[in-house]
């Protein structure tokens, strides 16, 4: 089949997608990225295409979506929107995070229920995809009002998950703290200790180096990447976005590998640190937005550095970019930017960090670009791991998680090589969707129509 027959498809597919799915930007931004992929595959592998796997898998198998109401510290009466999408369950229980953000609404939460089911696949663990969370808002918010609010979530969401059903974690705006509010009132409810949330604490059954996962995963992917070149992080200069979970153990991790992180930002603007971000100072970025939970701001006005307001790090000269804070942080113009700058490697920490034309720019620079679904499946992957420990109540050491971690990750980039490999370059994208697709079609084709 000709390449404009297999683009007539996926409009054809997308126009269905979009029809029944209005108004859901990211969704379709998510759909019809796997669906450019995957399209091609399944031509050649018609059995899917008879049993209808892409219609299916873009469906969710269920949404659930409820009210939380609670009361702030002054008294008054607050009301939430709250979500758990479970998308597909062909391999193991629904898995995925749950995302505090005001932004959050039912496309962007379907949009990382779809990837989630992939990226899931691709860590080898048996697991299925979800994603939840809600429209409420963290920042500002008293501790106790975060509880009571985690309380009111829980009090509905309990009865929905389970640890053999759906096993919710973080994302963001849901770090330690939330988890630990969540797990009590879970416990709570159903008088009952088990591993139904991972990313718990480390004395009440979470995982050595869950914290970590995600940027710990991103970094070690990017190694691979670069591998592939006889090259490594050793040396290179590194510019982040972030400076939550994510964003703060890759810059730890990728200093530890002799690497240099000269940016890191939030919503508000960007810090350069020319020198890098050492230990130390990354120790003061965790106090500041893990604990006193400021502004990256007063980074720039304790180290002296510059602060860029309301701007993202993509114009500073880096060898690698990874984007660590949220959708659509990279836009054309901005990966057109970092290639003419000299960047050669994208390792997407964070979900769909990069819009459609920056992939487009990517693909045909031919750069080093591992898509999130690869890139960031570490921290699902630990996720995975904690679920395993739960169950034979027992606890792997630290060097054992992580020794575990960089085998998955390098399992992933085998099969993104394996499923994306073309003449003269690794396709990361085409690689991913495929790899993570097999397994889950092949256990929806044995599991008949469900
Ligand atoms: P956190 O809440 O810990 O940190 C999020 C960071 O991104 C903050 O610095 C935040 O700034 C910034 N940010 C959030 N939303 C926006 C926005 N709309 N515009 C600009 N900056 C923004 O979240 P995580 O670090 O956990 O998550 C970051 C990304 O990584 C997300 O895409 C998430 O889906 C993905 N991810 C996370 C995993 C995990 O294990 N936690 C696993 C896999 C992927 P501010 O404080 O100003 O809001
Ligand atoms: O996007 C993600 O993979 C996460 N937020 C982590 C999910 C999990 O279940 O650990």
């Amino acid at each position: 089949m000709s390449n404009n027959a297999y683009d007539k498809q996926v409009q054809e597919f997308m126009a269905r997608i979009k029809a029944k799915n209005p108004g859901e930007d990211e969704f379709h931004q998510a759909v019809h990225e796997v669906a450019e992929s995957l399209i091609p595959y399944i031509e050649e592998n018609p059995q899917y295409k008879e049993a209808k796997i892409l219609e299916r898998i873009a469906e969710p198998e269920r949404v659930i979506l409820f009210r939380i109401p609670w009361v702030d510290d002054k008294g008054e009466v607050q009301v939430n929107k709250g979500y758990r999408i479970e998308m597909n369950s062909a391999i193991g229980p629904y898995k995925g995070g749950l995302r505090f953000h005001p932004t959050v609404n039912l496309g962007i939460l379907k949009f990382l229920a779809f990837e989630q089911v992939f990226k899931n696949s691709l860590t080898t663990l048996p697991m299925g995809g979800g994603k939840g969370g809600s429209d409420f808002d963290p920042k500002g918010k008293s501790d106790n009002e975060v509880m009571r609010f985690c309380q009111s979530f829980m009090t509905e969401l309990f009865r929905h998950i389970g640890p053999n059903t759906d096993v919710p974690a973080g994302d963001i705006g849901v770090g330690g703290r939330e988890i630990g509010f969540l797990f009590g009132q879970y416990k709570r409810l159903r008088n009952e200790f088990t591993g139904v949330l991972t990313g718990k604490g480390r004395e009440w059954g979470g995982s050595l180096i869950r914290p970590e996962a995600t940027g710990y995963g991103a970094t070690y992917f990017a190694e691979e990447m670069l591998k592939t070149r006889g090259e490594s992080i050793k040396g290179k200069t590194v510019a982040i976005s972030g400076s939550g979970n994510v964003a703060q153990f890759a810059t730890e991790k990728v200093t530890e590998m002799g690497g240099k992180v000269v940016t890191l930002s939030d919503s508000s603007g960007f810090i350069y640190d020319k020198d890098g971000i050492d230990e130390e100072k990354l120790a003061y970025v965790m106090h500041l937005k893990n604990v006193k939970r400021g502004r990256i701001r007063e980074y720039a006005d304790k180290y002296g550095v510059e602060y860029h307001e309301g701007k993202r790090p993509w114009g500073i000269k880096c060898d690698v970019a990874m984007p660590n804070a949220t959708q659509n942080e990279i836009n054309e113009e901005d990966a057109k930017t970092l290639i003419k700058n000299g960047c050669y490697v994208v390792s997407e920490g964070a979900n769909m960090p990069s819009t459609p034309e920056a992939v487009e720019v990517y693909l045909e620079s031919k750069i080093l670009y591992g898509p999130g679904k690869a890139a960031n499946a570490g921290g699902v992957a630990v996720s995975g791991l904690e679920m395993s420990q739960n169950s034979l109540r027992f606890s792997w050491t630290r060097e054992e998680v992580d020794e575990k971690l960089q085998r998955i990750m390098k399992d992933i980039h085998a099969q993104c090589e394996k499923f994306g490999k073309e003449e003269d370059f690794i396709n990361y994208v085409k690689g991913a969707n495929v790899g993570g697709f097999v397994k889950v079609a092949d256990a929806m084709l044995a599991q008949g129509i469900v």
